[in-house]
């Protein structure tokens, strides 16, 4: 029996905090239900007979509970409606009215697409490795196997600091895969995301700063085969499981062989004969196995390990993905720019 009529006591109590108080009839409506000679409140204590008697202390404590939440938003709505300054709820404001939409911020280009490209190497055990963006020639030039005389060592191409003729602004980040080389055993299994910088001059197409992800694999037995696989799967996680690719013989100091890869991007509409130069391939990234020279300026046994390497720019894949036409939009931060991408993750 006691249980009843506590929950009864709940339930008057519960409906005191959810009545919708929004005019002064409302008001009256309320203090007559619950504040009112013949409210529901009052009729709860006549209920105290009903009570076992060694509950009836804590029945009386509820009770004031629910008489003092009653008398207490009476009290301040009251206030509120009578407020003297015309803000009362009668005087027009509207409590149901909806807010003012929150405008969130919004991913950068740049950022979502370096995510989803360290997100498919991961789900395969790459791990990401992060360095500094000031470095010194050794690791950025030197140990790449990039001779004194290379035109990219060249004030032209590179960053100096001031006055120095060996801290630099890393033109790609292979320096950090020197870092690891130099401090970590085989096997190594890392990819370099970050900001490279080349003095390049700014145009739609080229800028003095960009992105890169490169990646490295060295262990016994790595094999071009394996580049070769591990390329087609990141293809086709980028650019859709039916992705096809191709590699054409290249250059680069630090590996060797070398290639760069295309995907097969198609030939669809005029921006494809556009972008693929008619040919319906697109290049998107240089790899390569690992030059023995850069293997034994990093303390690598190369009668041992062999390992491959690939690496990409990120915003030539984020225009492509989001069609893109010029590569300063991604550094102006211009919000009418980033806007667009809210809701991209
Ligand atoms: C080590 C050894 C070799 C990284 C590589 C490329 C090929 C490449 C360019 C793509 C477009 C730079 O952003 S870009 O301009 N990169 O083509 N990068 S192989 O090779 C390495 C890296 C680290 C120890």
């Amino acid at each position: 029996m006691s249980e009843d009529v506590f929950s009864k006591v709940r339930g008057v109590l519960n409906s005191i905090y959810e009545f919708r108080i929004e005019t002064t009839d409302d008001l009256e409506f309320f203090r007559v239900r619950y504040l009112g000679t013949k409210s529901e409140v009052k009729a709860l204590f006549g209920e105290i007979k009903n009570v076992d008697n060694d509950k009836k202390k804590d029945f009386g404590i509820l009770l004031n509970e629910v008489k003092q939440a009653a008398e207490d938003k009476y009290a301040s709505v009251k206030a509120i409606l009578e407020s003297a300054d015309g803000t009362g709820l009668d005087s027009g404001l509207d409590l149901t009215a909806p807010s003012e939409p929150i405008i969130s911020g919004s991913r950068h280009p740049v950022s979502v697409i370096l995510n989803q490209i360290t997100g498919i190497f991961s789900r395969i055990g790459f791990t990401v490795a992060e360095e500094r963006e000031v470095e010194d020639d050794w690791h950025n030039f030197t140990a790449m196997n990039t001779p004194e005389d290379h035109p990219a060592r060249d004030m032209q191409d590179t960053f100096y600091l001031k006055d120095s003729l060996t801290q630099l602004l890393r033109t790609h980040t292979s320096s950090v895969q020197a870092r690891i080389m130099t401090t970590q055993k085989p096997p190594i299994r890392i990819i370099a995301p970050g900001r490279v910088y080349r003095n390049e001059t700014i145009s739609s197409r080229s800028h003095c700063q960009f992105h890169q992800v490169e990646g490295l694999y060295i262990d016994e037995g790595v094999t071009f085969a394996d580049m070769k696989q591990t390329l087609l799967y990141f293809a086709r996680e980028m650019y859709g499981p039916q992705t096809n690719i191709r590699l054409r013989p290249s250059f680069f100091p630090f590996t060797e062989p070398s290639a760069e890869m295309d995907v097969y991007w198609g030939l669809n509409n005029e921006d494809d004969y556009r972008i693929t130069k008619g040919t319906g391939w697109l290049e998107i990234l240089g790899c390569g196995m690992v030059d023995p020279n850069v293997l034994v300026n990093c303390g690598i046994d190369p009668s041992k390990y062999s390992g491959f390497a690939f690496g990409m720019g990120i915003e030539r894949q984020a225009m492509l993905r989001y069609k893109v036409t010029d590569i300063r939009q991604f550094f102006e931060n211009d919000v009418r720019f980033l806007r667009q991408f809210s809701g991209v993750i």
